[in-house]
């Protein structure tokens, strides 16, 4: 596990330099959810492939960036499941973005999922690890990954952070985000789900939604790259992670670019959804 975090490491700061310096247009190709991708999106996806190559234990590489697994070690032990630069669209107004893996063992259903890490791109360079508890990094001038602290949420916190159209949602699942505001939460939402889950991370607590909508009934965030790692982050930091009616880690992806509706939080709040969805 340790050739995997270190090889994350140099991944993110050469992630961090392109992300500075690199080339912001588009490029011509369109990656397997429809979008066109960033030159940057791909050029992150290489750099992660060139780290993950010199870690023996990394056995196969799950990109969203890619169509299909690659295997890169045949006798690895790891599968990783990985969204190379996650919010990528909001490099041109300039705020911040993220790098997340999921480190799976034997396959990639939420109950393989054995760690996970995320890097956030912010006004400072985080990563934060999630093994046995979550672990906050911060990138310093020597170009170093320092520990900061052990992250863990409170029972309840203060943020509301929805997710997808609200034109698309559900008359219940508006009616719980209106409960959630009438009782004096704050809308925290930049659209970046790495910083955006980040915050109520760090500021103890709340909610971050991403439900089914009319147009997206199984959701938009992917399970392998983004919901299953952000799920065993929260579970290890003493939250909870749910699809509206069961653990998110009890899933199992029908494809390796399967997406899934999310709620992420302290365990009052999900508490909450789960009430509001065990209705429907
Ligand atoms: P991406 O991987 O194409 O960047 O999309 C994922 C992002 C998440 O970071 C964020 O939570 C979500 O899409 C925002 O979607 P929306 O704009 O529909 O709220
Ligand atoms: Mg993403």
């Amino acid at each position: 596990m340790r050739e995997i975090i270190d090889a994350i490491s140099r991944a993110s700061i050469r992630i961090k330099r392109a992300i500075e310096f690199g080339d912001t247009g588009y490029s011509d190709h369109t990656n397997k959810t429809g979008d066109t991708q960033l030159k940057l999106d791909i050029a992150s996806d290489l750099i992660i492939e060139e780290e993950f190559q010199k870690a023996h234990s990394v056995k196969t590489i799950i990109s969203e960036e890619k169509d299909t697994a690659k295997t890169l070690h045949e006798n690895g032990k790891y599968i990783i499941g990985y969204d190379p630069l996650d919010g990528s669209s909001l490099i041109d107004v300039n705020l911040a973005v993220g790098s997340i893996f999921g480190i799976y063992e034997n396959d990639t259903n939420g109950s393989s999922i054995v760690a996970a890490v995320y890097v956030v791109y912010g006004p400072r360079t985080e990563m934060v690890v999630a093994i046995d508890d979550v672990k906050l990094y911060r990138l310093g001038a020597d170009g170093n990954f320092k520990e900061i602290k052990t992250i863990t949420l409170n029972q309840k916190g203060k943020i509301n952070a929805t997710g997808a159209t609200q034109k698309g949602w559900a008359a219940y699942h508006k009616k719980l985000v209106d409960e959630i505001f009438s009782d004096g939460y704050r809308l925290r939402y930049s659209g970046g789900m790495v910083p955006d889950l980040h915050q109520i991370l760090l500021k103890g607590g709340g909610l971050f939604s991403y439900p089914a909508t009319t147009d997206t009934p199984k959701g938009k965030l992917r399970l392998v790259f983004e919901v299953f790692p952000f799920a065993f982050v929260f579970e290890k930091a003493l939250g909870s992670a749910i699809d509206g009616k069961k653990r998110l880690l009890e899933l199992k992806p029908s494809h390796i670019h399967d997406t899934s509706p999310c709620f992420f939080g302290s365990n009052d709040e999900i508490e909450r959804v789960l009430n509001a969805y065990a209705k429907q």
